[in-house]
């Protein structure tokens, strides 16, 4: 079933915790898991109904444990999996439910069945659970095919004996070949294993791809819809038995699919009923600051989910993308390309952050889910000054450093202190956090009425108790070019002001939150409000 209508999934706030950056623990400088469970506080008072964590799972952490060496335990650095246990029972006493990232694309080259397949050698089964193929030329020494990694680079690597795998990220990442039946039981007993032990849900990695076309074409330089190795319909299948396993647990247990498709339509197919429950809607990340672009997104959202039966999602930032307070505060336009982080373009951080607060109460007002990922709640901005040696995503290395890569939304949180690590741990932190954090950590903010924090928690905490918030309708108020307003039932109204003046205020009975300040019933520029409404 989709779900109740009240289903808790339907309208939650989720927030996303990048373990290795939430909090250190052990004094390791590595976020862990003895960190988050001393900060679950903080989560169950910021006022948000679940965390989805990123890969906890053992992993060599060449692509931040997206790479994963064992699908059934926590990686030593993290803790143990007694600890993700009473992680999982602590959060649920604090009513946090628990979202873990499932990554059935690839594994790690660690992972005992892709060592397997390397001693085994050619022809072997234990090659038929990846894809292992000759070379193309003369002496095959030329990968199989024409495909790149989404990381940069040919998407294959060669092997002693000659052969090839194919890896969609590193070279460290093969692919699994979903072609293979111990691939598919696999992973319905892996879902089973993480059910037992009481998560909520699944965030599912790279859900588009796991299909390939056996076939293996060439695509020619071709980058858009339909690719031999993304969205092709056999992935359906698989998540139509993944539904099953989750329907026959108590409780409403999830599936949240990660898929960059362009297509909202065959993006809402992964939706059905009988197979996800949801999605990230990545439409944001991607869109600039600038009211008809935005209506046009949402609008397209809320038309290819209706049909389906299921709640949009919204998402400013994540771990893959750069944080959303540099983003808008961008001069010219303020969109966002992977291909083009842009590192150098100058940062106007008071424009981005005071977008950024807009933003919130714009996504936190409409119908369906909203993600947070962490530090956004403390407005904290990209760090593009890393050094060079100290960066550690991949990408940085296989664009041969012409895309700096994704570091710099994952530096650790400035929890407390004036100085770094600003008590994310005792003992340092993975990458370096600026100085300037001091002003940004969650115990200065804590205390400062006016702060990111304290926007994110009163706005949370009406959402969570505002009868229109969350699942459900929306209408559009017809405003001016630049403003966006909608009504939401019963008696809620928001409205976003994107143009450079101030705009007057529909009627209204009082001013729920505003963003920002307002002058005599006037929203300023950048600014959002929520209104009660009649
Ligand atoms: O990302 C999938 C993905 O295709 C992009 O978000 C990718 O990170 C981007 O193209 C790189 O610039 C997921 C995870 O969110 C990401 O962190 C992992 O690296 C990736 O899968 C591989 O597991
Ligand atoms: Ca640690």
């Amino acid at each position: 079933s989709p779900g109740t209508p009240t289903a808790w999934w339907r309208g939650a706030a989720i927030y996303q915790v990048y373990l290795r950056s939430f909090a250190d623990g052990n004094g390791d400088g590595i976020g862990d898991l003895a960190g988050v469970r001393s900060r679950l506080p903080y989560l169950a008072d910021l006022g948000i109904d679940a965390i989805w964590f990123c890969p906890w799972y053992p992993s060599p952490m060449d692509d931040g444990g997206y790479d994963v060496s064992d699908y059934r335990d926590i990686d030593p650095s993290f803790g143990t999996l007694e600890e993700a246990e009473l992680l999982i029972a602590e959060a649920h006493a604090l009513g946090i439910r628990i979202i873990i990232d499932i990554v059935p694309n690839h594994c790690s080259d660690e992972h005992p069945w892709f060592e397997a397949a390397l001693a085994a050698g050619p022809g072997s089964p234990e090659r038929q659970r990846f894809w292992f193929r000759p070379g193309r030329g003369e002496h095959g020494e030329l990968p199989p095919n024409d495909w790149q990694s989404r990381f940069g680079g040919p998407a294959w690597t060669r092997v002693g004996d000659g052969e090839w795998f194919l890896h969609l990220y590193s070279s460290r990442q093969p692919d699994f070949n979903w072609t293979n039946q111990e691939v598919h039981a696999e992973f319905r007993d892996i879902l089973r294993f993480w059910f037992d032990r009481g998560i909520d849900g699944l965030r599912i990695d790279v859900a588009d791809g796991l299909i390939k076309d056996p076939q293996l074409p060439d695509v020619h330089g071709v980058t858009t819809v339909p690719l031999p190795f993304s969205d092709m319909d056999g992935v359906h299948d698989v998540y139509r038995a993944w539904r099953e396993i989750s329907d026959s647990y108590p409780g409403e247990r999830i599936f949240v699919g990660e898929m960059w498709l362009p297509d909202p339509v065959r993006f809402a197919r992964y939706l059905r009923p009988d197979e996800l429950h949801s999605a990230f809607n990545f439409d944001f990340l991607s869109c600039p600051w600038d009211a008809k672009r935005l209506r046009e997104v949402i609008q397209s959202s809320m038309d290819s989910h209706r049909p389906v039966g299921a709640p949009p999602t919204w998402v400013l930032s994540n771990h893959d993308v750069t944080r959303h307070v540099t983003r808008y505060g961008r001069s010219g336009d303020t969109g966002f390309e992977f291909a083009d982080r842009r590192h150098g373009t100058p940062v106007d951080r008071e424009l981005g952050t005071g977008r950024a607060r807009a933003a919130a109460l714009l996504t936190m007002a409409l119908p369906g889910g909203v993600y947070v990922y962490q530090g956004e709640e403390l407005g904290l901005w990209e760090i593009e000054d890393i050094p060079d040696e100290l960066r550690q995503d991949p990408v940085f290395e296989r664009t041969k450093h012409a895309d700096p890569g994704r570091d710099g939304c994952r530096v650790p949180i400035p929890w407390g202190s004036a100085a770094p690590p600003f008590s994310f741990g005792t003992g340092g932190a993975w990458l370096p956090q600026p100085a300037e954090w001091a002003a940004y950590t969650a115990e200065a903010e804590a205390a400062d009425p006016d702060s990111m924090l304290s926007l994110y928690r009163k706005a949370l905490r009406i959402r969570r108790d505002e009868p229109a918030l969350g699942d459900g309708e929306m209408s559009w108020v017809v405003s001016l070019a630049d403003v966006i307003a909608f009504t939401r039932d019963p008696g809620f109204t928001c409205v976003v002001n994107l143009g450079p003046e101030p705009v007057a205020l529909p009627r209204h009975e009082s001013v729920i939150l505003a963003s920002g300040p307002m002058t005599d019933d006037h929203l300023p520029p950048d600014t959002a409000v929520w209104l009660r409404t009649s």
